[in-house]
C-alpha cells in the first residue's frame, strides 16, 4: 500500500508542477497550520460542572443520542488522545469554562479560577498542544432569562462580568504556562425571541460590560481576546445584542481579534468575502469552522464550497499567519470521535487545496484581463490529484490514510465507547 501512496504522490507532484505549484511547499504550510479542536464535540456541550450535565439554553442545540459520549474528564482526554492520533500534524485544544477539573465539588461560574484548569495544562504539556479558551454563558440559571453581559439586571450582569474576567485570567495562565498564546473567545447568547423596543439600551450595556471585562491587560504572548457575533439563535430570532456590526465595531475600536463563525451569517452571505474586508481594520481573525444546514445547525465540517472559499481567501490574502483556525460543530447522532476526525481532516483538506492553487498563474491571467483562462485554470485546479497529496501527508505523519480511519473508529467504539452506558 505504501508504495502505491508514494507513487500516486509523485505523479501528483509532477502534475502540480505543470501548473506552477510546489507541492512540498504546500505540505510545509499545512504542517505549520494548527487547528484548534473544540472539546465540546466529545460530550455534546455538556461539561463537567455536575454529573450528567447537559447543554441547556443559549439558543444552541445538539441533536442525537449516539452511545459513547465522554462522561468525565478522563473519558474526554482518552477520546481526544485517540482523535489526535488520527489527524496528521500537531494541533490545539479549545476548552470551555464548563470543562474544568471540578473534583466533584460545584464551583459556580463566577468562582472558577486557574485551580480548575491546572490539570488541563498538565495534560496539554504531555500532549504537546496549545490551549484556547471560552467563557460559558449558557446552561446556567443566570442565563435563563436570555441575557448575560447585556442584562439590565445588575446582579446578573455582574455575575457574568466576573465570569468573563476569570476566564481571561485562566486563559492568560494557560498561555503563560504552556509558553503558547491562548485565544480567549467571548460568545454570549443574549437576545430576544420577539421584537424588543430597547435595542439601544442592551447594546450600550454590552459595550460597557465588555469595557469592564477587558479592563485588565495581559501580556500579548499569554492571551488574546476574540469576539464572536451571531445572526440569530433559537429563542433569539428577533434580536441578538452581539451582532456582527456590534463586534466588528468593538473589535476595531479596541484592537481585538474578531471571530467569524461560518454558521453565524445569512445563509447566502459569504464569509470568504469578509476576510479581505475585515483585515483592513482588524489584525487577527479567529475562525469557527462549522457547517450550517438550513440554519446554524453546527453539522460536522465537510469539504464544501463555503469552507474551501474561506481558506482560499485567507491564503490568497496572505493572512494565514494572522488567522487562528478553530472548529465548532456538535453532532450527537453519530460516533463523536469519527465526527472530529472527519471534520478536522476536511478543514485540513480545504487548507491544502488553497495551498495547491496555482495562484501565480491565476493572478497573471487576471492582471492581463484573460478571464476565460482564469476561470478555466480555477476549474482545472479542482480536479488535480490533491487526494494523493493528502494521503501522502497522512502516511508521512503515521496516521491512517484515507478511509482507513473508519476501521480505527469502529475498533475504538467496540473496545472503549461501547462500555459506557
Ligand atoms: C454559538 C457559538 C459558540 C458555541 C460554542 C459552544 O452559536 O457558535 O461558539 O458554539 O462556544
Ligand atoms: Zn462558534
Amino acid at each position: 500500500m505504501e508504495d502505491k501512496i508514494i507513487k500516486s504522490y509523485e505523479i501528483a507532484v509532477e502534475q502540480y508542477a505543470g501548473i506552477g505549484v510546489n507541492v512540498e511547499e504546500a505540505l510545509t504550510k499545512l504542517e505549520n497550520t494548527a487547528i484548534s479542536l473544540h472539546c465540546w464535540q466529545a460530550d455534546d456541550v455538556g461539561g463537567f460542572e455536575h454529573e450528567g450535565a447537559e447543554l441547556g439554553g443559549g439558543g444552541i442545540q445538539v441533536t442525537g443520542n449516539y452511545p459513547g459520549k465522554a462522561r468525565n474528564l478522563d473519558e474526554m482526554r482518552a477520546d481526544l488522545r485517540k482523535v489526535y492520533s488520527m489527524i496528521p500534524g500537531s494541533h490545539r485544544l479549545n476548552l470551555h469554562a464548563i470543562y474544568g477539573d471540578f473534583g466533584g465539588t460545584f464551583v459556580d461560574r463566577d468562582a472558577i479560577g486557574i485551580e480548575q484548569f491546572k490539570s488541563w495544562v498538565d495534560w496539554a504539556k504531555t500532549m504537546n498542544i496549545g490551549l484556547d479558551f471560552n467563557g460559558s454563558f449558557f446552561s446556567h440559571p443566570k442565563s435563563d432569562a436570555g441575557y448575560t453581559l447585556a442584562s439590565k439586571d445588575k446582579g446578573i450582569r455582574d455575575f457574568w462580568i466576573e465570569h468573563a474576567k476569570r476566564c481571561r485570567e485562566i486563559s492568560a495562565f494557560m498561555g503563560e504556562s504552556l509558553n503558547n498564546r491562548c485565544v480567549h473567545n467571548i460568545w454570549i447568547p443574549d437576545g430576544e425571541k420577539d421584537i424588543t423596543v430597547d435595542r439601544m439600551t442592551h447594546r450600550n450595556i454590552l459595550r460597557e460590560a465588555l469595557d469592564e471585562v477587558l479592563a485588565e491587560s495581559y501580556p500579548a504572548s499569554h492571551m488574546r481576546d476574540a469576539l464572536e457575533s451571531k445572526l440569530f439563535g433559537i429563542g433569539s430570532e428577533s434580536f441578538v445584542v452581539g451582532s456582527h456590526e456590534f463586534y466588528l465595531g468593538y473589535a476595531v475600536a479596541n484592537q481585538m481579534m474578531l471571530c467569524i463563525d461560518i454558521g453565524h451569517f445569512h445563509p447566502t452571505e459569504s464569509c470568504a468575502d469578509k476576510v479581505s474586508a475585515v483585515f483592513q481594520f482588524v489584525d487577527e481573525l479567529l475562525l469557527h469552522v462549522t457547517r450550517g444546514v438550513r440554519w446554524d445547525s453546527d453539522h460536522i465540517v465537510i469539504l464544501n464550497d463555503s469552507i474551501r472559499e474561506l481558506m482560499q481567501e485567507i491564503v490568497w490574502a496572505g493572512k494565514l499567519d494572522k488567522v487562528c483556525v478553530g472548529l465548532d460543530f456538535f453532532d450527537a447522532s453519530v460516533n463523536r470521535l469519527g465526527a472530529y476526525v472527519l471534520g478536522t481532516r476536511a478543514a485540513q483538506k480545504a487548507l491544502l487545496l488553497a495551498f495547491l492553487d496555482p495562484i501565480t498563474k491565476l493572478r497573471e491571467y487576471e492582471d492581463k484581463g484573460q478571464f476565460f483562462q482564469r476561470l478555466a485554470l480555477l476549474e482545472e485546479a479542482k480536479s488535480k490529484p490533491f487526494g494523493a497529496v493528502y494521503d501522502y501527508y497522512c502516511l508521512k505523519n503515521e496516521v491512517p490514510v484515507g478511509e482507513h480511519y473508519i476501521a480505527e473508529i469502529e475498533k475504538y467504539e467496540k473496545d472503549v465507547l461501547s462500555n459506557r452506558n
